[in-house]
């Protein structure tokens, strides 16, 4: 099934046309109204004619966060303030927030990139969404609750925050399908048990996770715990927020909306685009939005990109399931760490929980990275002399995937703090 059958199914040279089309008027558009962008491209000798086909990105200059921090609250964007009907924001760890702006047309198709996802996991009018993203700034939220209008489906905008009232609208309204972050899958799954609410008495069948990374170990707890077939969907406010790229239900890979942002993956160090297949930093152009179209944004996530044909019947490129960003990159003792080569060690080890935290410092100028981790119950009860074992045991598989010691702590269920939306994994004292 599919939202948009023509687009999703086009083949690929007419889809290069398309894009070529739309890139071309993107150009002007943020040249004739955007002075960073004019300014930029005149550095770089770049007039809007220059731009014929979607291999002329390349000559592109990048665009950066910084960008739209410098440009602080609207200066990027390329449509008057009278035509912009929605704005949003994203608060980031350091500094100011990035602001968002989106026209009629922006929201109109944002709302039809996320109905493209919910059907391309299996989503009909039929389904009833429990939509437990953030509603506010945050696009998550009012994203899902757009698209799976847009789809027809009956919406409870349940917000994130007061888990057992969610786990009783599971049961009371037979929610089908859970949009939220996965680590608040994870805690909404725990608070089914605490409340004595059966996977029998509720109706939940799909689930459509992001904002955050998430490993395919994590992906098999979400749907053990949840009883349900779980998807990723990707996206980010700059671009438009969750739609960007979605799952389809063979569960490999994310279909790029690719007629309205383009991807490309480079080198993070050089800039240079990396061939398909190889990992790198994700850059997307905008090609559609008229408030904030972004050129060559990069996204400092990590992920890859195929044009394989996919068993679903789409033809548009996918990208892999994103395994962290540049910046969430931990450097120990001169080793690169991500937290989702930690998760997924921990995942593969019985009687620990999918509840961890890593915290970093330097001890005595050497780097030291300590990782506390959940104990099942039926661990928990073991005697000391297993529970230390387990520890051995979990150290040693950690050493031999980071090729770092690293010091475990067992900890007993439920101290690890739950997260309602984006968790936070990682404390680095270092900073
Ligand atoms: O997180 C938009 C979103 C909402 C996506 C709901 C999916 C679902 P931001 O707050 O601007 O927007 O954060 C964007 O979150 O650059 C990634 O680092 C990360 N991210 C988003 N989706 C995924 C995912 C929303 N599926 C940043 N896997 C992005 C891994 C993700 N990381």
């Amino acid at each position: 099934m599919y939202f948009n059958k023509t687009i999703e199914t086009m083949n690929r040279e007419d889809m290069k046309k398309l894009q070529a089309e739309r890139l071309k008027k993107t150009v002007e558009r943020v040249y004739n109204n955007v002075p960073l962008y004019r300014e930029r491209f005149d550095e770089y000798g770049i007039k809007p004619e220059h731009i014929k086909t979607v291999d002329d990105l390349k000559n592109l200059p990048f665009t950066y966060k910084t960008d739209l921090r410098d440009t602080y609250p609207f200066g990027l964007f390329a449509a008057p303030m009278s035509e912009v009907i929605r704005i949003h924001a994203s608060s980031g760890t350091t500094g100011k927030q990035t602001v968002v702006g989106y026209t009629k047309n922006d929201i109109d198709i944002w709302a039809e990139c996320v109905a493209r996802s919910l059907v391309s996991v299996g989503a009909t009018s039929k389904d009833i969404v429990h939509d437990s993203y953030g509603y506010g700034l945050f696009t998550g939220g009012l994203g899902i609750h757009d698209g799976a209008t847009k789809l027809g489906a009956a919406v409870i905008p349940v917000s994130s925050g007061n888990t057992a009232r969610q786990v009783n609208i599971f049961r009371d309204f037979g929610s089908t399908i859970l949009c939220c972050t996965p680590s608040y899958a994870m805690y909404l799954a725990e608070a089914l048990k605490e409340n004595n609410i059966s996977l029998d008495e509720i109706k939940l069948r799909i689930g459509i996770f992001g904002a955050e990374p998430w490993t395919e170990e994590m992906r098999t707890e979400i749907e053990n715990g949840l009883g349900i077939k779980a998807y990723d969907i990707y996206g980010l406010s700059e671009i438009c927020g969750p739609g960007v790229s979605c799952n389809c239900y063979m569960q490999n890979g994310l279909h790029v909306q690719e007629d309205h942002f383009i991807p490309e993956i480079i080198d993070p160090d050089t800039g240079e685009v990396l061939p398909d297949g190889e990992s790198g930093e994700l850059v997307f152009t905008c090609i559609t939005k008229e408030a904030l179209p972004l050129i060559r944004y990069r996204t400092r996530d990590i992920s890859s990109l195929t044009r394989e044909p996919c068993e679903c019947g789409r033809t548009t490129v996918r990208m892999s399931k994103p395994c962290g960003r540049t910046d969430d990159m931990l450097i120990i003792r001169g080793v690169n760490v991500f937290p989702s080569q930690v998760e997924s060690v921990l995942l593969n080890i019985e009687g620990v929980s999918p509840h961890y935290h890593i915290t970093v410092d330097r001890v005595n100028n050497l780097d030291t990275m300590d990782v506390e981790v959940e104990m099942s119950s039926s661990l928990f009860s073991d005697s000391v002399k297993q529970i230390q074992e387990k520890e051995k045991m979990i150290k040693q598989a950690l050493l031999s995937t980071l090729n770092i010691a690293v010091g475990v702590k067992l900890v007993g269920p439920k101290t690890i703090s739950r997260s309602e939306g984006k968790a936070k994994r990682v404390t680095d004292n270092r900073k």
